[in-house]
Formats: C-alpha cells, sequence, structure tokens
C-alpha cells in the first residue's frame, strides 16, 4: 500500500499547496495572525452557540490549533520502527492523482513493462571533521541525479534514499578507526531499514574520502540484510580508491568509475541479462583489473537530473548549500572535464580529459 504523504517529510502546507496544484488550484494568499485567528475560531463558535445558529461556523478554534500551526508529515517512525516502505516516489503519487480518472502507468512500466529492475540509490549523510574549521553544508547531489535520470529514462524504477535531504536538521558524532566526524543527515540503521528488500541493485554515491567510514559502515549493514542484492559504489572517491575499498570491505561487489550514466545502465542491463560485468569500460571488479572510465560523448543528450526524486524543497529550505548565496540555490553543471592534467587533480581519471572544443 502507498500513501501520498509517504516519503521525506514536508511541510502539511507544501504538502497541500502541491495537492491543489494537481487539480490547478493554487492555496489563498490571505492570512490571520495565529492569535487573531484563534480569536476568531473562539468568537465564532460562542455566537453560532449562543445565537443557535445552523450548520457549522465557517473559522472553528479547534481547526485552527491544528492547521494554523507549522505541521509536518513524516512517516520516519512507520519507517524506523515497523519497517514500513512506501512503494514509490511522493512526486509520482501527485502526478498520478493528477490523472486521477486515467491513472498513468510509472515510466518504468510504461517503457519497458517486463523488464524494469528496481534501483534504490543512496545518497550518503554529508560528513565533516571534528577538529576542521570548514564547513561544508549540505548539497543536491547532483551526480546522483543524474545517474537516477539515467536509470530512469532506460526504463527501470528508480528510488532515493537522500539521508542528507531527508534529515537537514540532524547531526549526530560518527567515529571511525582514526578520526571523528559530524554526520549530518539519517543514521546508517535508518538508511538500511529504507531498502526495499526486493530491489535489484544497491548503488550508493561516494564521492570524498572522508566519507569512506560511514560509506563502509552503510555498505556493511546493508550486505547484512540484504545478502544478494549487488552493491555498486560510484563518483569521486570509488574513482580514486576502489583497490583500497576492495580491501577494505567485502560487501562491495564492484565500483563505476568515472562519469556513472552510461555505465551505470550497462551494469544494470549485464545482471539483468546474467552477464558478467568483466571487461565492462568504467568498472572495477575485485580481482579484475579495471578498463578505464568510459566518458559521456554527447552531454546534451544526457536527461536532466531527476529532482523530482530527492527532497529538493528541504534542501532549498534549509538554505544550507555552500555558495556565496545561500539562499534558494541549486547545482548546476555547465560543462565536464578539463583540458589539463595537473598533477594532484582526479578531473583527467574522473571526467576523462576534454579539449576545448568538446
Ligand atoms: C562541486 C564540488 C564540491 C561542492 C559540492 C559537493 C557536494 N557535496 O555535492 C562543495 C564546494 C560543497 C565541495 C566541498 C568539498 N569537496 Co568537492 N568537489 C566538487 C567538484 C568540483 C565537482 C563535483 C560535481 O558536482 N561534479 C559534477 C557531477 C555531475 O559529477 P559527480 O558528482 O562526480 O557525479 C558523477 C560520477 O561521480 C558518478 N557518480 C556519482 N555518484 C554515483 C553513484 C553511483 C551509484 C554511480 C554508479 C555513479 C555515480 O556519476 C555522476 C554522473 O556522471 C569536484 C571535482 C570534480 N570536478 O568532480 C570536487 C571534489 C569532489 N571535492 C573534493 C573535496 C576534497 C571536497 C571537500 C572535502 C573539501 C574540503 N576539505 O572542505 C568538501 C567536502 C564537502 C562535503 N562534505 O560534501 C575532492 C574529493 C576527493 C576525494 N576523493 O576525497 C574533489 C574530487 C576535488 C579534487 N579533485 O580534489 N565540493
Ligand atoms: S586542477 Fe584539475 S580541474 Fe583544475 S586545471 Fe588542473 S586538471 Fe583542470
Amino acid at each position: 500500500m502507498y500513501f501520498l504523504t509517504d516519503g521525506p517529510p514536508v511541510e502539511l502546507r507544501t504538502f497541500l499547496t502541491d495537492l491543489l496544484q494537481t487539480r490547478d488550484l493554487a492555496p489563498g494568499d490571505r492570512s490571520l495572525p495565529f492569535r487573531a485567528a484563534l480569536a476568531a475560531g473562539f468568537a465564532a463558535e460562542s455566537a453560532w452557540r449562543l445565537l443557535r445558529l445552523p450548520g457549522t461556523p465557517p473559522v472553528r478554534a479547534s481547526a485552527v490549533l491544528t492547521i494554523g500551526r507549522t505541521v509536518t508529515l513524516r512517516d520516519t517512525r512507520a519507517r524506523t520502527e515497523l519497517g514500513y516502505l512506501g512503494a514509490t516516489s511522493r512526486g509520482w503519487g501527485m502526478a498520478e492523482t493528477r490523472e486521477h480518472a486515467r491513472p498513468v502507468a510509472h515510466p518504468a512500466a510504461r517503457r519497458r513493462p517486463e523488464g524494469a529492475a528496481r534501483v534504490t540509490l543512496i545518497h550518503p549523510p554529508t560528513l565533516q571533521v571534528v577538529k576542521s574549521l570548514s564547513f561544508y553544508g549540505a548539497v543536491p547531489p547532483i551526480g546522483l541525479a543524474y545517474v537516477a535520470a539515467a536509470l530512469r529514462d532506460a526504463g527501470h524504477h528508480v528510488e532515493v534514499i537522500d539521508a542528507t535531504g531527508e534529515a537537514l536538521d540532524r547531526c549526530t558524532s560518527f567515529r571511525s578507526r582514526t578520526v571523528s566526524l559530524y554526520q549530518y543527515g539519517l543514521t546508517t540503521e535508518e538508511i538500511v531499514a529504507r531498502i526495499p528488500t526486493d530491489t535489484d541493485l544497491l548503488g550508493i554515491s561516494h564521492m570524498h574520502l572522508h566519507e569512506w567510514p560511514c560509506v563502509r559502515d552503510i555498505v556493511e549493514k546493508a550486505r547484512a540484510r540484504l545478502p544478494h542484492v549487488p552493491i555498486v559504489l560510484g563518483g569521486e572517491n570509488a574513482t580514486g580508491y576502489w583497490e583500497q575499498i576492495f580491501r577494505e570491505s567485502d560487501a562491495v561487489d564492484c565500483c563505476v568509475l568515472g562519469e556513472g550514466e552510461e555505465t551505470i545502465v550497462e551494469v544494470v542491463a549485464r545482471l539483468q541479462a546474467g552477464r558478467s560485468l568483466e571487461g565492462l569500460p568504467g568498472v572495477a571488479l575485485r580481482g579484475h583489473p579495471p578498463v578505464a572510465g568510459r566518458r559521456v560523448a554527447d552531454v546534451d543528450r544526457l536527461p536532466r537530473p531527476a529532482w523530482d526524486l530527492f527532497p529538493v524543497e528541504q534542501y532549498l529550505a534549509a538554505a544550507d548549500a555552500f555558495g556565496v548565496h545561500r539562499g534558494r540555490s541549486m547545482p548546476m553543471v555547465a560543462t565536464r572535464g578539463c583540458p589539463f592534467r595537473c598533477t594532484f587533480c582526479s578531473s583527467a581519471d574522473m571526467m576523462v580529459a576534454r579539449n576545448s572544443g568538446d
């Protein structure tokens, strides 16, 4: 069963606005201060009672007390305590509501009814070294949003657990073997509890070296809960650090090197066909030397990042993103790769060196 209110926490106001939009309506823009509305509610109720007027008053104190405050819808407890798993995203539920009379098939079902894989992608929590003076903030993960879009475009059913974005106001401590870290977002246990048990592939974004202890924790707990699900890491640090990753954890099956869109689609296709990933460009496997990362040949043909699968409004509300302006700012990528090969930089391995004409 799936409820439209499922998914990352959302303010009731935002939720109702979205719901109204499915009927091409907008909420009214008039408002009253809370206390004035409450007084009006009491006055109206008293008048209705004293004068024995028919029907119900236009405004009631009890209603003001409920909807006059900021209310947030959360299914967190159902997920963490009961193991509840929603079946689809809120964005998709809203789209179905819009269509109401003629329910639309999920894009995956529409394009590949038989062959759609169920892929779960994880954006790990954001970590900060306790002793570090730098503050990173939480940034919507554009790389993973591109990967999600590519998978969906190929006909797969994609779900995202955005461990940073779903709990932006939470900070716990994470102790690795060498360093203490602040962990912003969901805990490992919460993340792992949210992975659907019938997922066909788990993909985790692993961008920064200092996140590895936390990513390893997620990977190992996910492996313990879902022993047969292939676990794939992708991102900057998976590209640069894959040998150590395999050495330090048995739970990782494969690392996608460099740009992930085309490679992950090929990985899923091969797994579905029961074929080995050996020799696939852009993939590092345990015990097999990797074939160099592939480069997306035509960036203009990439599908746009699947932001609808991420709690973007929560990132924007937190206004915590790194940058000059910390208001409603979103990451954009205007180009990929770099024509140079500075020895200390990973760009050439990551994006494959590009020349100015590319
Ligand atoms: C933008 C950026 C930031 C931003 C936003 C970071 C964020 N959290 O999103 C800011 C300014 C906040 C930042 C901060 C830091 N950054 Co920074 N950052 C970058 C930068 C320039 C671009 C990243 C990007 O958005 N690329 C564009 C997208 C489209 O590509 P992508 O994210 O790599 O995703 C693709 C692939 O990686 C892959 N992929 C990604 N996820 C997944 C998942 C799966 C399952 C698969 C299959 C594939 C896949 O497919 C994607 C699409 O092609 C890179 C360098 C670079 N050119 O890549 C450094 C880089 C990632 N940053 C780096 C570092 C060190 C940091 C800091 C630790 C610096 C510091 N000391 O404060 C902090 C840490 C921040 C944090 N905790 O989040 C290093 C990481 C090196 C490492 N191995 O650890 C890099 C590589 C720079 C470098 N060459 O040194 N950074
Ligand atoms: S540091 Fe990296 S991205 Fe910057 S110019 Fe050198 S190779 Fe290019």
